[in-house]
Order: C-alpha cells, then sequence, then structure tokens
C-alpha cells in the first residue's frame, strides 16, 4: 500500500460524566482523529489516545499532533509499505510518542483491512467473537454516589467493576464496595499515586478479595513493583509501565506483575500490542484491553484487539452511551446483557464513521500530502 494523505482533526465532545483518576478530572475530550488515503481512495480510521494534559504519560494531544506534521507523517506519506504490519517499522527513529505512532499505524491496519474485505479483528488473528466486559468507574464525591454507580454497570450486565484510587480514597471505599457486594468481581486502579512505602496499605487491601491492583507505583517503575508484588498477594497489574513487548517480557520476569493492560496506544499500535500478546500468553500472563475514554473510532480498534487469544479476563471496553450523548460511529458500540460486546463482520474496524457529526465537531484539521 502507498499512502498519499494523512488527514488530522481535533474533535471537542464532552463526557456524559465527569471522568476522575488520581492525576485528575476530565469533562470535556480534546481528541485527535487520523484518516489514512491510499492512491485508489481507500481509507482507514485511527484515533490518537494521548489526553487533554501529559499527566497518564508524557504524550498528549498537542505534542502528538507536532510530531505526527513534522516527524512521522512525513516518515509514512508516499512510501511504498509491504503491509499494515510494516508501518511502525517505518516510524522508528523517532523515540517515544507511541500514541501519535498508533494513530497512524491503526489507521492502516483499518484500511488495508478494509481493501482486503475483512472484518479488522479476523485480520490481526482474533480467535474470540465475543469479548468480556468491564467498567472503570472514576473517583466520585462521596460513597453513595459509588455505591449508586456501580449498582448501575452491575444491572447493564457488566462482568467486574474497577475503581480509581488514590490516597484519601482507597482501602475504606474499597472496604465499603466489598461489604456491600460481596461477590462481585472488584479490582483497583492507582495510577501510580503511590510509592513503596505504601506496603501496608496494599497488604490491607489484600483481605478485600480484589481481581488485581492496577499500577499501584511510578509510571516509569518496574523495580518497586517487583517489590511490592512480593509483599502481597493479590495480583499487580501493569499499564503505565508497559510500553512494548520487551517491557512486558522485563516486568514478568522480573516478578513486577502477574497480569497486564493492554492499549493500543501506550505501546504503538496492533504491530506491536500483538506482541505483548504473545509474550504474555507464552508466559500465561492473562492480558486485558484498556481504555482511554475513546470515541467509537478508538473503541473500534480495541474491541479488535480484545479478540486476540490471550484477551481473558474482562477489559473496560464499555459501551458508547457511557461516555457520549452521541458516539462518532454508526452503529454505536453496545453490551449485551451478558456484559459482553460482538465483534462485527463489516470490513475493517467494522463501524461506519458518522461524517456529518465528526465534521460538525471539528475544531482544528490538517491535511499532509506525500
Ligand atoms: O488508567 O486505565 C487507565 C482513562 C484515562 C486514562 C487512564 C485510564 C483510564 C481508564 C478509563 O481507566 C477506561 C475507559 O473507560 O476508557
Ligand atoms: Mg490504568
Amino acid at each position: 500500500m502507498k499512502i498519499d494523505s494523512i488527514e488530522l482533526r481535533e474533535i471537542s465532545l464532552p463526557l456524559v460524566h465527569f471522568f476522575e483518576t488520581s492525576f485528575g478530572r476530565t469533562t470535556q475530550r480534546r481528541i485527535m482523529l487520523v484518516r489514512v488515503r491510499d492512491a485508489d481512495g481507500a481509507e482507514g480510521w485511527g484515533e490518537c489516545t494521548a489526553g487533554e494534559g501529559p499527566f497518564y504519560s508524557e504524550e498528549w494531544i498537542d505534542g502528538a499532533w507536532g510530531v505526527i506534521e513534522q516527524f512521522l507523517a512525513p516518515m509514512v506519506l508516499g512510501r511504498e509499505i509491504e503491509s499494515a504490519a510494516h508501518v511502525s517499522s517505518l516510524m522508528k527513529r523517532v523515540r517515544g510518542h507511541r500514541m501519535a505512532k498508533a494513530a497512524i499505524e491503526t489507521a492502516c491496519w483499518d484500511l488495508e483491512a478494509k481493501k482486503l474485505g475483512v472484518p479488522l479483528w479476523r485480520h490481526l488473528g482474533g480467535v474470540r467473537r465475543e469479548i468480556p466486559c468491564g467498567v472503570s468507574i472514576g473517583i466520585q464525591d462521596s460513597i453513595e454516589d459509588l455505591f449508586a454507580k456501580v449498582e448501575k454497570e452491575l444491572a447493564a450486565g457488566y462482568q467486574r467493576i474497577k475503581i480509581k484510587i488514590k490516597p484519601g480514597w482507597d482501602v475504606e471505599a474499597v472496604a465499603r464496595l466489598r461489604e456491600r457486594f460481596p461477590d462481585i468481581r472488584l479490582m483497583v486502579d492507582a495510577n501510580s499515586a503511590y510509592s513503596l512505602e505504601d506496603a501496608p496499605l496494599f497488604r490491607a487491601l489484600d483481605q478485600h478479595r480484589l481481581m488485581m491492583i492496577e499500577q499501584p507505583l511510578a509510571y516509569d517503575d518496574m523495580y518497586d513493583h517487583a517489590k511490592l508484588q512480593a509483599q502481597i498477594e493479590t495480583p499487580i497489574c501493569l499499564d503505565e509501565s508497559i510500553r512494548s513487548s520487551d517491557d512486558a517480557r522485563k516486568a514478568i520476569a522480573i516478578g513486577a506483575c502477574r497480569i497486564i493492560n493492554l492499549k493500543l496506544g501506550r505501546v504503538g499500535g496492533h504491530f506491536e500490542a500483538r506482541r505483548v500478546e504473545r509474550v504474555c500468553r507464552e508466559r500465561n500472563v492473562p492480558v486485558w484491553c484498556g481504555g482511554m475514554l475513546e470515541s467509537g473510532i478508538g473503541r473500534a480498534h480495541n474491541i479488535a484487539m480484545a479478540t486476540l487469544e490471550g484477551f481473558t479476563l474482562p477489559g473496560d471496553v464499555s459501551a458508547s452511551a457511557r461516555y457520549w450523548e452521541e458516539d462518532i460511529i454508526d452503529p454505536p458500540v453496545e453490551v449485551t446483557s451478558r456484559g459482553t460486546i460482538i465483534a462485527r463482520e463489516d470490513p475493517g474496524i467494522g463501524y461506519e464513521v458518522k461524517r456529518a457529526r465528526v465534521e460538525m465537531l471539528t475544531v482544528r484539521s490538517a491535511a499532509l500530502r506525500a
């Protein structure tokens, strides 16, 4: 394939409910979409998962926009590319900026699958058409608000509940939740809000039969996570710390985690995500699909990835309606009463991009050509 044009768009999309983590509260998403086109006019869509600010990781929307315009797009445009699996290697000279790379790379996969007339999930080698889903519930203003949220999601059928924690909203919230819902599959995500000195707090969490504790320590750490894992029973799941299949291999080898949250943007796209999945599968380490408050385009890519064999635990991929009044894809992502999403058989990402809606939401755009 040969990419003739890369179109960037920023859309502005308000969340139905604010989402709060240990690193901040989001009410309005700024989302960068990428559309790639080849000489035949075929197109593919990707979404950049960089946030509004450099708080989850170093990447953020304006940084990603700049690095794509100045460096990444010129490395891909006009080049004869064997397949979507080769797109990452073209951008290798740029260090980091994985979410920016993934936005382009995943768009190329959508384009390739559409040209082949196959659904992206099958093209990636997915084996499971129906994927198990959980929800990620942000930090709430009160425990009553948290109970109400959890009740609503359980009623909708979701298979596991993840709550965000931070100092001051942790053991107590978990203990109260566990008391109220003794049998649910429950886990917590700290987004790096603690240090090894907080080991006693994590030992206290051990009593509450959590499925896992996600990213308790620093975003760029593995060593301290290994020390913490040795002191607690509950499996540690790494999110922020795993940026590549090499990271996954090393983290597993030193005992820094027993589960991995896999996010397409964080590892640079589908090619590297498949490698992470393989490293984990070969070592019997379960993976699950993380979320970044994506619009339908990013969500559709997540669904495709989550059909791979190693994705054995419920992910943070949930219905469009939990995030948006109206999504930018048709149909919106829906979840069955069993708490699953069924991957679609239409070519590529399998959902139609609502062009008029995207146009209406666009706050800036750029058209890059070879
Ligand atoms: O750490 O998993 C995370 C959202 C933004 C940034 C980081 C994270 C999250 C979530 C939300 O947990 C998952 C989702 O529902 O999209
Ligand atoms: Mg996380």
